[in-house]
């Protein structure tokens, strides 16, 4: 950092504030952890600087023996952590994968079936404002009214009505185990291609914590930067059959060159995720959350769903009187960090929303266990009861900054 400090000194300062914020606040934004010192490394490489449009062995740029084989290295340790038929590591984003997924599957125009954003779904899976829902006409689905979870019954009789080219299965805000075999089942049934959307579960796949779609989707996107402690990026898995049409929608259709920085990073992450720490880690998550869950329900407040079976549990705050936008505002003012999140059949726009998203991932990076979890807990309950009291708000924040300096802070430690 002493070459930032000399030349960009306002950016230097931005990075170290950050630096200060990742290690006092506890972050639980259910879509963000923390990456090793190893892929902070590759991210920050010299890999940046090579173009390197195309594929291993067939690019369009002299230069490529290096980036060749930390490509083809990243392509391999994804197809053997998920046991898939084949990858690509080239999406900057989970968004761009999506895209290239629809491309690789579907003509514009075609139906396409997934869950609606304001219960769980992604901007990608049909949103109105989004390329998805402009180019494809989307059939949306949501959870059961009385159980909050996925309705298998009422799914099917959409797929039936509605014959869809292609069922997505994939969520941003659903807290229960997605059972893939049955949504394959569903797409068989009316001739529907299954693509998963794997984004947020997609290190407790790798780590064992979550049953994998990797054997009954078509084609499995995810990005790389969540619970599976890669860096900012996506990568997607796919049945052989659609490899070659999943290349080419990434590249040249939607993208130039790939970032072989990144592309570097994913293949430590994946080599990470192949150790027995990360497996370990991955159950921690669950159990994490799952204690959280317990703790804040056991103090009056309602957890969709019931509880979680992954990294994140949705909140429904309006059942201490507080809408969640309030709460969110009141947990950032005594450090910690969530985002508010609609429930499902929510009443308020999603700028105001019933409820708050916790995810336990990032938290788990810094070694912090079950019983860290019930201190966690009355830090969040402590913070709503006192929501409209700053004075108290500022005495949870000194609290949560000492607690919170007890643990590691991964690729600062
Ligand atoms: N924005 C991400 C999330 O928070 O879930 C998904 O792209």
């Amino acid at each position: 950092m002493t070459h930032l400090l000399k030349s960009d000194s306002e950016i230097h300062l931005v990075i170290e504030n950050e630096k200060k914020r990742q290690r006092e606040q506890l972050v639980m934004i259910a879509s963000e952890n923390y990456t090793s010192s190893a892929v902070l490394e590759a991210t920050g490489s010299i890999l940046t600087n090579k173009y390197s449009e195309g594929y291993p062995g067939k690019r369009y740029y002299a230069g490529c023996e290096n980036v060749d084989i930390s490509e083809s290295l990243a392509i391999e340790r994804a197809k053997s952590l998920f046991n898939a038929e084949s990858a690509n590591v080239q999406a900057h984003s989970g968004s761009q994968a999506n895209m290239a997924a629809f491309f690789s599957m579907c003509q514009t125009g075609d139906t396409i079936m997934g869950m609606s954003l304001d219960h769980g779904g992604h901007l990608t899976h049909g949103s109105k404002v989004n390329f998805s829902g402009k180019l494809y006409k989307f059939v949306p689905f949501g959870v059961n009214r009385e159980t909050e979870a996925l309705d298998f019954n009422n799914l099917y009789e959409i797929a039936e009505k509605n014959k869809p080219k292609l069922i997505i299965a994939g969520f941003t805000a659903y807290p229960l185990k997605v059972d893939f075999e049955k949504f394959k089942h569903i797409a068989d049934s009316v001739g529907a291609l299954l693509l998963a959307d794997m984004a947020h579960i997609s290190g407790l796949v790798a780590g064992g914590a979550h049953p994998s779609p990797v054997a009954h989707a078509d084609i499995v996107t995810s990005t790389t930067h969540k619970t599976l402690r890669g860096p900012r990026g996506a990568l997607a898995l796919m049945k052989k059959n659609f490899e070659k049409k999943f290349n080419s929608a990434v590249f040249p259709n939607m993208q130039g060159g790939p970032m072989q920085h990144s592309i570097a990073a994913k293949a430590v992450a994946f080599k990470e995720a192949m150790s027995e720490d990360f497996k370990n880690y991955s159950f921690q998550i669950v159990k994490n959350s799952k204690i959280l869950a317990k703790s804040l329900s056991e103090n009056g407040l309602r957890i969709v769903a019931g509880g979680t079976d992954t990294h994140m549990l949705l909140v429904d705050t309006k059942a201490i009187g507080l809408n969640g936008s309030d709460a969110e505002s009141a947990l950032l003012s005594s450090g910690i960090v969530v985002n508010k999140n609609s429930i499902p059949f929510d009443d308020e726009p999603p700028m105001i929303t019933s409820g708050i998203r916790i995810g336990t991932a990032a938290l788990t990076s810094r070694n912090m266990l079950e019983k860290d979890m019930e201190i966690v807990s009355e830090f969040i309950l402590e913070s709503l009861r006192n929501h409209d009291n700053s004075k108290i708000l500022s005495s949870i924040k000194e609290k949560v900054a000492s607690f919170s300096a007890k643990f590691i802070v991964p690729g600062l430690d």
